[in-house]
């Protein structure tokens, strides 16, 4: 009786102490293989399906500055910091012309020699020998009357007569407005490497920064580049780029940007088109077809010119060639920030009767001023 008693007390703990290993065992089984399944945090975060950033199939991809600007848009710089901080850029280039000028001035005697030095000075700041030749008579004649050899009224007497040749009553504002529910259209063209597409990307950003509503077109359809350049430039401050398959028709792609803006209800709808050398008529031509076909449906209210102000007189043959092909309506005048040549201002206003409305001081995404001509002057003069 007391082994059967203690036999069955024996089974029945080892029944307890069997089925107890088996039930960890399995247990530890489960969370064993559980745990490889669970989502491996934090090193292969799934990634989300590519977001499309463009309106353009086939563009190439990992293209930094435009992923970025999925997340997190740029707002260009305040006006009033970025008008400061360029006109001490402004004052920066000019240095050289007016430490040139006001030195003459300031020498003893004003004879023939001073006044040959001052005029050669104003020749090489690319004021042109026309209104060179008018400001030297001017300042000439106010000096003599005056008859004092004092550097404060020389320099005085030449801001008056510099003011005079720049003309502040010139309207240099941007024309961006549309009419008719239409957004306005600004045509940006020029000759290869003169800062059109860097320019549109500036003139955007003021834009977005007076919340105006943009939309870019990439009428440069000769380097698929051209139109990624211009793309990231939009991308960054969340503004929609047109463009067409490379080598396709420019005055296409103008046209569907202009349609884009109005289907958007746009403000402006700004247009890059390709360099193109001044010298070749078909390239040429082909400026003027753009300009007709964006016309079917829309004004253009502004095609602004790029002139590089480093290239001095070069420059001003350019702008007439452009001109006849197209009416231009305002110069930008770029890299004025590596140049002492400011003079380039007058004789292109005199030689196109058009005004010098924007100035580029540099390649930094608000390096873009619009051009007053007192503050102009005053950096020419600033020692
Ligand atoms: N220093 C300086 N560089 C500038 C300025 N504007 C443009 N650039 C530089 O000039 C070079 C040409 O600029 P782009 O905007 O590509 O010129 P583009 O006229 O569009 O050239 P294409 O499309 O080849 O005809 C770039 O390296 C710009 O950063 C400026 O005001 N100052
Ligand atoms: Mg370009």
């Amino acid at each position: 009786m007391d082994l059967l008693q203690l036999l069955i007390i024996g089974i029945l703990g080892l029944a307890v102490v069997v089925a107890g290993t088996v039930f960890l065992a399995r247990r530890q089984a489960v969370h064993g293989r559980a745990k490889p399944e669970l989502p491996a945090k934090p090193s292969a975060e799934p990634q989300p399906p590519a977001v499309q950033q463009g309106d353009q199939p086939g563009e190439p991809t990992g293209d930094a500055p435009g992923a970025a600007a999925a997340t997190t848009l740029e707002r260009p710089e305040a006006p009033a910091n970025r008008m400061a901080r360029l006109r001490r850029k402004l004052a920066g280039s000019t240095n050289p012309l007016a430490r040139g000028l006001l030195s003459i001035l300031s020498s003893d005697r004003l004879d023939a020699d001073t006044w040959d030095d001052f005029e050669a000075t104003l020749i090489t700041s690319d004021l042109g020998v026309g209104p060179t030749q008018e400001l030297t008579e001017a300042l000439r004649r106010e000096l003599a009357i005056d008859g004092v050899n004092d550097p404060a009224r020389a320099k005085q007497t030449l801001r008056t007569e510099l003011l005079k040749l720049v003309n502040p009553h010139l309207d240099r504002t941007l024309k961006v407005e549309g009419s008719d529910g239409k957004p306005g259209v600004v045509l940006v063209v020029g000759v290869n490497g003169t800062g059109k597409t860097t320019t549109i990307g500036k003139i955007s950003r003021v834009l977005v920064a007076e919340d105006k509503s943009v939309v870019l077109g990439a009428a440069d359809t000769f380097r698929a580049a051209a139109a990624d350049q211009l793309q990231t430039w939009g991308d960054r401050v969340g503004v929609p780029t047109v463009r067409g398959p490379e080598g396709g028709d420019p005055a296409a792609v103008a046209y569907q940007a202009v349609q884009r803006g109005i289907d958007d209800g746009a403000d402006v709808v700004v247009v890059d088109t390709a360099g193109r050398l001044h010298t070749k008529t078909g390239l040429m031509d082909e400026l003027g077809k753009i300009k007709r076909v964006i016309e079917k449906l829309a004004p253009v209210t502004e095609v602004l010119l790029l002139i590089d102000a480093t290239t001095g007189q070069n420059g001003l043959i350019q702008a007439r060639v452009f001109a006849e092909v197209v009416q231009i309506t305002g110069i930008v005048l770029s890299k004025l920030d590596g140049s002492a040549k400011g003079g380039i201002v007058v004789q292109v206003q005199r030689e196109l009767g058009v005004p010098v409305k924007l100035i580029g001081l540099g390649e930094g995404v608000d390096d873009l001023v619009p051009f007053e001509a007192e503050a102009f002057v005053d950096a020419l003069l600033s020692e």
